[in-house]
């Protein structure tokens, strides 16, 4: 029985992906680089996790050059950040009664994410109105592991300061690298398919429509029921 629920940030705590696009084209703009993102592009640049490799991406593809990928996305971070400060994103449905109904059954709630800390906190703020480690118990992030997402390694970070084995944990999810990774790490998987990740192949996971409490497995439910 899972003693910890562990979830992925972009695409499923929140449809994040389409405002990292606009920070993302917003930051290119600004500095005159004349790079627009286009929907269609994102889908496929997404197959890169992470910001920073994204961009290294982009420079491969279209032989483009910058002085400073680091900068350039710290300039990104730092626009997006200000757009969930304006109050730009919800939660998905079902995510915060979850977490609530985690909590109130004595369950620890964990981030495991490719973002760095930065957009944890300012999601965090946005949809909580709360600081990050008032909402979680533990969160590993993109920037404090060598490798991301498909790499186990966030997973296996977000376990280890839990101090959990993965056999005592689940994780949720929304997309194709954040099931290799945490099947990687040896966990269970829930996902939630979002606008960028439907249609991927979730091997090994149990797909819901969404984290709505009627739209949990049986298995979940009784969990929360039981000891809530
Ligand atoms: C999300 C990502 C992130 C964001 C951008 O993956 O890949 O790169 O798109 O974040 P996951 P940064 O949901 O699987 O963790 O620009 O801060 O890296
Ligand atoms: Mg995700």
């Amino acid at each position: 029985t899972p003693a910890a629920l562990i979830f992925d940030v972009d695409g499923t705590l929140a449809e994040t992906e389409e405002t990292h696009r606009q920070a993302f084209n917003e930051t290119f703009a600004a500095e005159g680089l004349g790079w627009h993102w286009t929907r269609e592009a994102y889908r496929r640049l997404l197959r890169t996790t992470g910001g920073k490799e994204r961009i290294r991406a982009w420079l491969a593809e279209t032989g483009e050059t910058v002085p400073d990928v680091a900068a350039l996305h710290a300039a990104k971070t730092r626009r997006y950040v200000q757009i969930l400060q304006t109050g730009g994103l919800r939660l998905r449905e079902g995510v915060a009664e979850l977490i609530d109904a985690a909590r109130a059954s004595g369950l620890r709630v964990a981030v495991a994410t490719t973002t760095s800390r930065p957009n944890v906190e300012a999601l965090c703020q946005c949809c909580w109105g709360s600081p990050g480690d008032a909402v979680f118990d533990v969160i590993a992030a993109g920037d404090e592991v060598a490798a991301k997402k498909p790499a186990p390694d966030v997973y296996l970070l977000a376990l280890h300061r839990l101090g959990l084995p993965a056999s005592n944990a689940l994780a949720l999810e929304d997309s194709r690298n954040g099931v290799l990774s945490a099947r990687g790490a040896g966990l269970e998987v829930l996902v939630t398919p979002s606008v960028y990740t439907e249609g991927e192949a979730f091997d090994g996971a149990l797909v819901l429509g969404s984290l709505r409490h009627d739209a949990l497995p049986e298995g979940l439910r009784g969990l929360f029921s039981a000891r809530a």
